[in-house]
């Protein structure tokens, strides 16, 4: 048994792990500040977690959370583009700020090894498809470019201090538990709760930028393999966690009508800023070096979370 902590386990992703850990047998520890998490996602395991109401900008908190930890998971941020978009320093405090400090608490604590939630969006809007991780990353918004810093950073502690990181780069994330209320929150998470109130779901642009939409649990596979996985293969490395296919967000659209019987139309508006259009993974690093291979497609992964929303 050993002992994980989870940076961010109040979020959708983070409490996620938490759950999977702890069917594992696997003792955790958990940080949030609840900025974005929410204690409802760790209500229903309060008691088999060790659980810290802090911020990851606070070093004597990290350090005290790191202590005796085998593992950390660091799920902790400020998602969004847009919110990046209106807020640059916000992004780049927690994003940046955080990660680093979450790093000098680890190397300090002499963890085994951090893996580090990545995104997707540090590839930019570059043509090739799709993404593999030896492409120069090219990042639009303030998120992708703190994001990317993060895993810098993650590289270099593991050249200049050895302390063992992964980092993976998540594509559009999704499933039960994704906050659905924000405006910030995550296209499908709105599009299904939306529709299943009946109500118009709103596309920014025409609708045909794609992503490489992925169900929840398959990040949950990568981040456990990412701890377990051979030093030599994993430590000091950059991999794509993803599933290898893109859906429009109309050919979504007209899924998500057939799971929740919505009959209205769609509300088209303005292109959102620092948006990307296409995004598409190349999984094969992370399948050759960690054994990862995506266990739930996109249409599963809906079906599930459609499932998950009209129950609450
Ligand atoms: C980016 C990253 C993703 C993750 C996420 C964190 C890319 C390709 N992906 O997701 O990996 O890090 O940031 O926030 O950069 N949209 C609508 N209607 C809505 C909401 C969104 O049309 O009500 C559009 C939005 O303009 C975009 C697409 O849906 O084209 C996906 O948006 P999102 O916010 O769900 O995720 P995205 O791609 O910014």
């Amino acid at each position: 048994m050993a002992l994980y902590l989870i940076t961010g386990i109040g979020g959708f992703i983070g409490s996620s792990l938490a759950r999977a850990l702890l069917s594992r047998g696997e003792q955790v520890r958990g940080i949030d500040n609840f900025s974005t998490g929410k204690s409802d996602n760790v209500a229903d395991i309060l008691d088999r977690i060790d659980l810290r109401e802090a911020d990851i900008t606070d070093l004597d908190a990290m350090h005290a959370a790191c202590a005796g930890a085998d593992f950390v998971l660091h799920q902790a941020a400020i998602p969004s583009v847009p919110k990046s978009v209106i807020d640059p320093l916000g992004s780049n405090r927690a994003n940046v700020d955080g990660t680093v400090n979450v790093l000098v608490a680890a190397r300090d604590a002499k963890v085994k090894r951090v893996v580090y939630a990545a995104s997707s969006s540090c590839y930019g809007d570059t043509p090739t498809l799709p993404k593999h991780e030896a492409m120069r990353p090219d990042p639009i918004s303030p998120y992708a470019v703190a994001k990317l810093a993060g895993e810098h950073y993650l590289v270099s502690f593991y050249r200049c201090y050895q302390l063992e990181t992964v980092a993976l780069r998540y594509f559009n994330v999704f499933g039960p538990r994704q906050d659905p209320s924000s405006p910030y929150s995550g296209v499908l998470a709105k599009f299904i709760t939306v529709m299943l109130r009946g109500e118009q779901p709103t596309i920014y642009g025409d609708g045909e930028q794609s992503r490489d939409f992925t169900y929840i649990d398959n990040v949950v596979e990568g981040n456990l393999l990412a701890c377990k996985a051979p030093a030599a293969q994993a430590a000091g490395q950059v991999f794509n966690v993803a599933t290898g296919r893109r859906v429009t967000l109309n050919e979504t659209f007209q899924l998500l009508q057939g799971l929740t019987s919505y009959k209205g139309q769609l509300n088209y508006s303005p292109e959102r800023g620092g948006d990307i259009k296409h995004s598409l993974a190349d999984i094969s690093k992370a399948e050759a070096a960690l054994g990862y291979k995506p266990k739930v497609d996109f249409e599963e992964g809906l079906r599930r979370t459609v499932e998950w929303y009209r129950g609450t």
